[in-house]
């Protein structure tokens, strides 16, 4: 393994007996919510993941160093920190890491540390993907890339619709990414269960999503696979809430000027701060729900 990757002993551990493990992010707890609600959240995420028998592997950027495997304190001072440490996308990892700085890392650099670690599944909240007005932006997050090239497994509720979800779509089939439904037909809109628009596949059960992954894998097939996992029911938020929020957040963005990686972190603050604490406890719910699947699958995926 490179000697840029440092693991916990029980992230080692877990990979030298074959265990199942859960690769986790943490932009998400420095930049997706607030202190202390982020740590708390983080703590709960990993203990349901060890509830499905799996080890959790929160990952992040330390001193130069990509880390799998934090301990409860390391998560405690990430969380807050918050904000003040650097967002960190693949194209910031060769920076950061020849600096010895830290990040806190994204869908894409999550799985770039998971893939070096030798992690197949991963749990996040939602995935970023083609921002509305793409077509004169170009503001396309590097998360989609990352899935067209890296071979992890990334368990999400959808997306949020401060992107163009329809759009993101159509990306991830040009790039060959397979999107899932788990236990639906719609993609999922991260805060609501349905978006309108259709997955590829349909899978009900974990097995036949570690039978997938197997599958693409075994054929050489580059890159992962979304198993896109609808907020639980009783958290679900009201859609025309959320589309209000959203476009109040997008013309805050626009006449604050907010360009590059703070866009995602500005409209994600600013629909959080207009929808009050519903949608905190919606976000914090399908999270721990996409946990569960994915240390489900990563099980499979051992066995299998
Ligand atoms: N979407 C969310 N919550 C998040 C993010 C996106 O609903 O926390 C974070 C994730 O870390 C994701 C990143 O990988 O934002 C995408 O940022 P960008 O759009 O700048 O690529
Ligand atoms: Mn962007």
């Amino acid at each position: 393994m490179s000697h840029h990757v440092s693991l916990s002993p029980e992230v080692q551990e877990a990979l030298a007996a074959g265990r199942p493990i859960v690769a986790l992010e943490s932009t998400i707890i420095t930049h997706g919510m607030p202190y202390p609600k982020n740590v708390e959240t983080a703590l709960r995420v990993e203990q349901t993941v060890r509830a499905t028998g799996a080890v959790p592997a929160t990952c992040v950027i330390i001193g130069g160093k990509l880390k799998a495997g934090l301990s409860t304190a390391e998560i405690e001072r990430l969380g807050r920190r918050g904000g003040e440490v650097p967002k960190a996308s693949r194209r910031d990892i060769p920076w950061l890491v020849s600096q010895g700085l830290d990040g806190a890392t994204t869908v894409a650099s999550t799985m770039i540390i998971a893939h070096l670690a030798g992690i197949r599944v991963f749990a996040t909240g939602g995935i970023g993907g083609v921002h509305r007005g793409a077509a004169s932006t170009m503001d396309i997050s590097a998360d989609l890339q990352e899935l067209a090239r890296t071979p992890v497994a990334v368990v999400c509720a959808g997306a949020k619709s401060i992107l163009d979800l329809e759009l993101t779509l159509e990306y991830l089939e040009t790039f060959g990414v397979p999107v899932l439904g788990y236990k639906t037909d719609e993609f999922p809109a991260f805060y609501t269960r349905r978006s309108g628009f259709r997955v590829d596949y349909r899978i009900d059960t974990p097995g036949a999503v570690a039978r997938l992954l197997q599958t693409k894998w075994e054929l050489g097939l580059q890159g992962g696979v979304i198993i896109a996992n609808p907020v639980p029911e009783a958290y679900q938020l009201d859609p025309v809430v959320i589309e209000q929020a959203i476009v109040a957040a997008l013309a805050d963005a626009e006449n604050a000027g907010i360009k590059g990686k703070a866009v995602t972190p500005f409209l994600l603050a600013r629909v959080e701060q207009l929808t009050g604490g519903q949608s905190l406890a919606a976000n914090i719910e399908l999270v721990c729900n996409n946990a569960r699947l994915a240390g489900e699958i990563a099980k499979q995926l051992v066995i299998g």
